[in-house]
């Protein structure tokens, strides 16, 4: 079943010429930040002049850089709400414009000199540019540079030979017993089938794996979600054209992070690595076997069918992944790859460091490989950063792999890393077993899914503490066996965070809450919103128990076992009726109201109708009413109908004009049933057609009128009563013919 891969193997064989020169850069020492490194410049120079161009990562003195980034590394998981997406949207957006503008700033300053422009970052100060002798001096001289960093390309880690077992003991002869799926056993050996069992498989967290990029078809990631990118310069080293699947040297989105051609040396290495780390198929699972894959390619081809990544672009895609952490619960970051140099200190003056830093901030941890050299007292870089975790391979029985690099305290973690079998790239349904720290460093990406899956508060610092106290130790030949470094057990991690206090949430009737009610366990110092909702026509009113308010949702903060409940109740019921000859507005019917609040009531009364008065839970006759709603109240509302005056009509002629002329008498008397209306005039109109014009208007007092009629035609009046509120009864119709 197994089919050992034959890989590049042992201490550095750089393929590349350029890479040899490049790497007596190295090791750079610490840049003294306003005190640029005289040696590390003068290499630079020599480079410059002798290629004719440097590539340099540039540390650039950004006004109020440490403030921008604590404000943008308050935001740590996925965005909850749109307001924190625009808040965490607005801190990063500052911090990014902080940055370029000190970029801009220094590229002003080289204006004239021949640059290329590779990247810009957008969470970290830095930027990584390709450039002459000239303005390689201009960069040296500018106030606004703190310091420069040779950009080289990194070669990945490969898997090394099976030929070792433990350092330091006889080789081992591995028979028959190397025929098993060998990841089932590690992945059980670290607990994490134990922590699975709980329900802690990394479902809804993000592992991303900084690597060759992954064959997304094979079967190990059934089910998987992908989120792609690629930072590839190519081996020129300068953006523009790259070695990303577009053909440049940046592209994001799916079929972004798909491997180079199997003509490349460990052009599969990544979709090994993201097997480990969270594959499931059939019998066989990663460590996070529900957790998906943040496949980010950043090797470009070099000659000799290798792969190596420019720092630039390891430093690309960490940033990148900072900028996808409110988008997606990214857990950890997996990165085997390394330089051929041995550190036997902390590398922090290396630009990577601010990226991790700023992932480690944010909650995520990056696992980096310590390196396949077998060295006694080193690691590789970028696994010698102090912030990083930097992960060795240990074999199935607790010894130290004999490929590893071990250091008594740049080394933070061990975990298989031995005959390890995990997808590759050959077909989708291919596996092999492979050695390596590379091997061990998933496994340390993965448990760090399952921790957030159990506590997605945990910090980088509580998440390696737990995993360093709960550890199984393992030993090295380096220094006598006398130094335990822990060997990762991810469920006794788990079990050693604090077990968390019980939320009991209750609900009267008229409703319920958000969580539902039921009984709920969160870890100590938790802060759990509960949001009371009441059924339709239904109130909450308060919370009692452990808690008293009013606040709706509420935080309860769970520093021991709490139990709320939410109490609901009726709202308060207004019903409202019309009699005969009018409406209401809210029209007539029954309506709730929150408690205490005030409804206005009109009414409005139909033609020759006026509005009498409120009864039920209003009297008088003021319109609209108000009425505060602190129980269930009623209203109803009379109309009266305004009855038309009793009236008569008669002409006689008169006779005092030469042209004969009539003299039109109308009289009338109050109409009884208009008793206790307030009648104050009479309105008399004539009709002409249909339409009435206003002849004119008289005190109620007065019930007789006289209107010469010159053209001797028949007329129709109209005689209306009209109330004090100028609201016109139904008409009284005289026709005088
Ligand atoms: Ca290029």
């Amino acid at each position: 079943m197994r089919k050992p891969l034959m890989k590049v193997r042992g201490s550095a064989i750089i393929s590349c010429l350029i890479l040899t020169v490049l790497l007596t850069a190295f090791p750079i020492h610490s840049i003294a930040q306003n005190q640029k490194d005289r040696a590390n410049f003068d290499q630079l120079t020599q480079i410059a002049w002798s290629e004719g161009t440097v590539r340099v990562i540039v540390r650039l003195d950004v006004p109020l850089i440490k403030e921008l980034t604590a404000a943008s590394a308050k935001f740590w998981v996925a965005d909850a709400s749109e307001a924190i997406r625009v808040a965490r949207t607005a801190a990063d957006t500052a911090l990014k414009d902080a940055i370029e503008y000190t970029a801009w700033k220094v590229l002003a300053e080289l204006q004239g000199t021949n640059y290329d422009v590779n990247t810009i970052y957008r969470s970290i100060p830095f930027m990584a540019l390709r450039v002459s002798p000239y303005a390689l001096a201009l960069l040296e001289d500018s106030t606004t540079v703190l310091g420069l960093e040779e950009d080289i390309p990194i070669k990945l880690i490969e898997p090394v030979e099976e030929s070792g077992g433990e350092k330091g003991k006889t080789s081992l002869t591995d028979s028959g017993d190397l025929d098993r799926p060998s990841l089932d056993v590690s992945v059980d050996l670290i607990g994490a089938k134990t922590a699975w069992g709980w329900g802690y498989t990394g479902a809804g967290w993000y592992v991303a794996v900084l690597d060759t990029g992954i064959r997304k078809t094979h079967q190990f990631f059934t089910g998987k979600t992908f989120v792609e990118a690629c930072f590839a310069l190519g081996s020129d080293g300068v953006g523009g054209a790259g070695d990303c699947p577009n053909g440049n040297a940046t592209m994001t989105g799916p079929g972004s992070a798909v491997h180079h051609s199997s003509s490349y040396s460990g052009y599969d290495h990544g979709t090994h690595v993201s097997g480990i780390a969270t594959g499931n198929y059939g019998s066989l699972a990663g460590v996070a076997k529900n957790a998906n894959i943040l496949a980010i390619q950043v090797f470009s081809k070099f000659s000799g069918n290798a792969l190596s990544s420019w720092n630039s672009d390891t430093l690309a895609g960490l940033d990148y992944i900072y900028s996808l952490r409110g988008s997606y619960n990214i857990a950890a970051v997996n990165m085997s790859l390394g330089g051929s140099t041995r550190y036997s200190y902390s590398c922090d003056s290396d630009s990577r460091k601010a990226a991790i830093d700023n992932l480690r901030s944010v909650g995520i941890a990056t696992a980096i490989a310590t390196g396949n050299n077998g060295w006694c007292t080193g690691v590789s870089s970028p696994g010698c950063i102090s912030s990083s975790v930097s992960v060795g391979a240990s074999t199935d029985s607790d010894g130290e792999a004999y490929f590893n690099n071990w250091h008594a305290t740049l080394l933070k973690l061990f975990a298989p890393g031995y005959q390890i079998y995990s997808s590759t790239g050959t077909s989708d349904s291919s596996y092999a077993s492979w050695n390596g720290t590379s091997m061990a460093t998933p496994h340390v990406a993965g448990a760090w899914a399952l921790l957030k899956h159990r506590l997605s508060s945990g910090s980088v610092t509580d998440f390696l503490n737990a995993l360093r106290t709960t550890g199984v130790s393992v030993y090295s030949v380096c220094d006598g066996y006398a130094t335990g470094i822990p060997r990762i057990r991810v469920d006794r991690a788990i079990q050693s965070f604090p077990t968390g206090y019980a939320l009991t949430i209750q609900s009267s009737q008229y409703g319920t809450t958000n969580p539902t009610p039921g009984t709920y366990t969160y870890d100590q110092g938790t802060q759990v919103q509960v949001t009371a909702v009441p059924d339709t026509n239904c109130e909450f009113v308060n919370w009692t128990g452990s808690i008293s308010s009013t606040q709706n949702p509420v935080t309860v903060t769970m520093n021991s076992d709490q139990t709320i409940k939410a109490n609901f109740r009726v709202k308060p019921k207004l019903t409202i009726q019309a009699g005969a000859g009018g409406t209401t507005t809210p029209s007539p019917g029954v309506y709730y109201y929150a408690t205490g609040t005030v409804v206005q009531v009109t009414a409005i009364p139909d033609t020759y109708f006026i509005f009498n008065m409120w009864s039920e839970s209003a009297s008088g006759s003021a319109n609209p009413v108000s009425l505060t709603m602190d129980s269930d109240k009623s209203l109803y509302a009379h109309f009266r109908y305004i009855y038309p005056p009793i009236a008569t009509g008669r002409k006689v002629l008169n006779r005092t004009f030469s042209q004969a002329e009539y003299i039109n008498i109308l009289s009338w008397t109050a109409h009884p049933s208009n008793a206790g209306l307030d009648i104050t005039k009479y309105r008399i109109y004539i009709i002409s057609g249909t339409t009435p014009s206003l002849l004119v208007e008289l005190a109620s007092s007065q019930l007789e009128y006289s209107h010469r009629n010159v053209g001797q035609a028949t007329i129709q009046y109209t005689i209306v009563a009209v109330t004090s509120s100028n609201r016109e009864g139904a008409p009284a119709t005289v026709t005088i013919q």
